[in-house]
């Protein structure tokens, strides 16, 4: 097969490590601090994991480590949407392993965790490995997003570990996926076995942080990659001068991608629906928002612009999340009955009967198109598949009827044309950054010394991020302490919280000191390609959000 210059300088490209990692692996050992406490429903926790709640924080240090050469089996899955670097992770762990000891083996799990309830595996040789050193994408294995919850997924997740005499399982996943590798290290010791399970940080998102997870893989490139995207718009925008481009960006729920892509770009307009949620903001306020900027813009003769628009907004519009609410609940009742509706206009009808007033007046006036699209499947955690909203469609047609109006009486008098876009795929599987080529190596062989050093129920961590790779500082944290109980499906579980963007932060902050300026004045920003060689300041640079939140 045919391969680009670039790839082959990629697949050359050797991964920076934390120090310590750098060291001779027999000279590295793990030094255990206090126990832990989650951060909340300890009391619940205690009951879910009682073999595994509360673990000390681990450290990686200078010490002897005589079991860093013994042989061991360990599988990996790849859980939940793609993110850039989690071929680096499987490498990361790959070399650890090897260097460890040269007859251990390391299976991959395909489709994600059904590969592990199904034992359907794929046993890594170099040649494979090599093959994706530096690569996007999450196909050397595939990923999936079935969620071992049933007591028999569990037993058949034992039974395939067993039979494949794994020492370990690593998890590369979200927050459901790493909350569910702590359920699963909790079974394994309750059935007797030594089988470990270390988690590892995925997504985009940016949601899976706290004080020990700095940010998760996937983040610094899928948001370099979408800036590039945002930039280029706004060029064309100031150019042509003649449209107004409504971006809709990925991140389920929190709006981390779009703020440092505004960050990175200084578009007109950016919503954040933790700000929308916050100021309980309708969505006609949200509208009006937009329509400020279009109008002021118009007033100095600018008759374009840039609007950013996170793909969770929809959910935090409080009239839009109550409606989304009562659709799933009908849904997760009524779901068969549902589905045999055929038709839009009998849909409706059928939800009629269950949805509260107010609800179904909003969901039968919305666009026909958009009202579908809230009609579609759930996802497998019965949630509302926000992906496939256009939101940007719904709100170009919001802005386009109310600048009428105002035309209508005499309050403007420019020229409303748009375009809308959505960036999701195109940087879910681009090529790390070198920051997420180092950061998910330094994550991978970092699970490997805790998995040598006998830990389980714990996430592989990389921390001092903001510093050269050199100074990283790599260890291990207990799932358990990043916990809390949360009401699923009508049940109170344990989950990983997840991280939303903060309004007292220090990146939200930054943004909404220029955002006046940039809503009327024409301040883009045009930060280009992701390099991958050359001055270290180009290259090697993370995420603001990352260096504000460090600052
Ligand atoms: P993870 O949380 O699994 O990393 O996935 C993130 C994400 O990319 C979201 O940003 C997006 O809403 C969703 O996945 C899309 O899911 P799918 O890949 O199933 O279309």
């Amino acid at each position: 097969m045919e391969i680009s210059i670039l790839q082959k300088a990629r697949y050359a490209y050797k991964p920076k490590l934390p120090a310590i990692l750098a060291e001779e692996l027999e000279h590295v050992t793990v030094t255990l601090g206090e126990p832990t406490e989650a951060p909340a429903d300890q009391g619940d926790l205690k009951l879910y994991f009682r073999c595994t709640y509360g673990k000390p924080i681990a450290l990686i240090e200078k010490g002897e480590n005589e079991n860093i050469g013994k042989k061991l089996a360990v599988g990996v899955i790849l859980s939940g949407g793609q993110a850039p670097g989690g071929h680096n992770v499987i490498a990361g762990l790959y070399d650890g392993l090897k260097k460890g000891c040269r007859d251990s083996v390391m299976y991959g799990f395909l489709g994600g965790p059904s590969g592990l309830i199904e034992n359907k595996t794929l046993r890594f040789t170099d040649a494979i490995i090599d093959e994706y050193r530096n690569t996007g994408g999450f196909d050397i294995i595939g990923s999936g997003r079935t969620k071992i919850e049933t007591p028999d997924q569990f037993a058949a997740s034992l039974e395939t570990a067993k039979k494949l005499g794994l020492n370990a399982v690593v998890i590369i996943g979200g927050d459901d996926s790493n909350t569910n590798a702590a359920l699963l290290a909790e079974y394994f010791i309750e059935r007797g076995t030594e089988i470990q399970v270390i988690g590892c940080p995925k997504t985009i998102d940016g949601d899976l942080k706290n004080e020990h997870i700095e940010t998760s893989f996937g983040f610094d490139t899928a948001v370099k990659t979408y800036s590039e995207l945002i930039g280029n718009i706004a060029r064309d925008a100031n150019s042509a001068k003649k449209y107004w481009h409504f971006i809709k960006l990925m991140g389920r729920s929190a709006s981390h991608i779009t703020l440092e892509a505004a960050l990175q770009t200084h578009p007109n307009i950016c919503l954040i629906s933790e700000e929308v949620e916050y100021r309980k903001q309708s969505l006609a306020a949200v509208v009006e928002t937009i329509v400020s900027s279009v109008v002021k813009r118009a007033g100095q003769g600018d008759n374009f612009g840039v609007a950013l628009i996170p793909e969770g907004l929809i959910e935090f519009i409080p009239e839009m999340k109550k409606l989304i609410e009562e659709l799933n609940d009908t849904m997760s009742v009524y779901g068969t009955e549902f589905a045999k509706k055929d038709s839009f206009i009998e849909r409706l009808y059928f939800l009629d009967q269950y949805l509260s007033e107010p609800s179904y007046t909003l969901l039968k006036n919305l666009p026909t198109e958009i009202a579908e699209q809230l009609l579609l499947d759930r996802d497998p955690h019965g949630n509302v598949q926000v992906s496939r909203i256009d939101t940007e469609k719904l709100l170009i047609s919001m802005v386009e009827k109310r600048v009428e109006q105002l035309k209508a009486e005499g309050k403007y008098k420019g020229k409303f044309s748009s375009y809308g876009h959505f960036f999701g795929y195109e940087g879910r599987c681009a090529a790390p950054s070198n920051f997420d080529a180092d950061y998910c190596y330094s994550l991978g062989y970092t699970a490997f010394i805790l998995i040598a050093s006998g830990l389980t129920g714990y996430i592989s961590s990389v921390k001092n991020l903001t510093a050269p790779a050199h100074d990283w500082i790599a260890g291990g944290i207990p799932l358990t302490m990043m916990m809390n109980m949360e009401q699923r499906h009508g049940v109170k579980k344990p989950v990983i919280k997840k991280a939303l963007v903060e309004l007292d932060g220090k990146p939200f902050k930054t943004f909404a000191a220029a955002r006046e300026t940039w809503a009327v004045k024409t301040c883009y920003q045009y930060p280009g390609a992701i390099q991958y060689f050359g001055p270290s300041e180009v290259c090697n640079q993370t995420t603001m959000t990352l260096r504000l939140e460090k600052s």
